[in-house]
């Protein structure tokens, strides 16, 4: 049995996310009201099919993908960008590698606990972000 990340879920610490966000080229204006925000996770998991929306009062974002499967993603409302995605298992942990104009770009999730870990990278730049499970 693969780990269960559905649910809906609430940042709780946001480690080093200017640094991702710099990494992105994302400007001073917009980098002071993302890092000021609330994020929220929610996660629906069918098997190997997923529906990751993050949710915030100043923009969402959704992604849909199955494990395996290459696809193309872009990053609206972001940075942005296009890039080539791919998500995988490495034991409990769901590994996504964004192939394009940045180096070393991806997500890493996994439960540690009642927690749902995020750890994005960018180039040199690694954020950890921690959610709990909303009641
Ligand atoms: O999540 O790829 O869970 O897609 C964080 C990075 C801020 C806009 C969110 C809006 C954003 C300006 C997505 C934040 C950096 C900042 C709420 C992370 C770029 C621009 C949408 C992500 C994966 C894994 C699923």
């Amino acid at each position: 049995m693969p780990a269960d990340f559905s649910g809906k879920w609430i940042l709780e610490t946001n480690q080093k996310f200017e640094d991702y966000l710099k990494a992105l080229n994302i400007d001073f204006a917009t980098r002071k009201i993302a890092i000021s925000l609330s994020l929220a996770k929610v996660v629906v998991q069918n098997a190997d099919e997923f529906n990751f929306k993050t949710l915030s009062t100043f923009r969402n974002y959704n992604l849909a993908f199955t494990v395996g499967v290459e696809f193309d993603e872009y990053t609206k409302g972001l940075d942005n960008r296009n890039v080539k995605s791919l998500v995988t298992w490495e034991g409990e942990k769901l590994v996504c590698t964004q192939k394009g104009e940045k180096s070393n770009r991806g997500w890493k999730h996994w439960l540690e606990g009642d927690k749902l870990y995020l750890e994005l990278t960018c180039e040199d730049a690694v954020c950890l972000q921690v959610f709990k499970r909303k009641e």
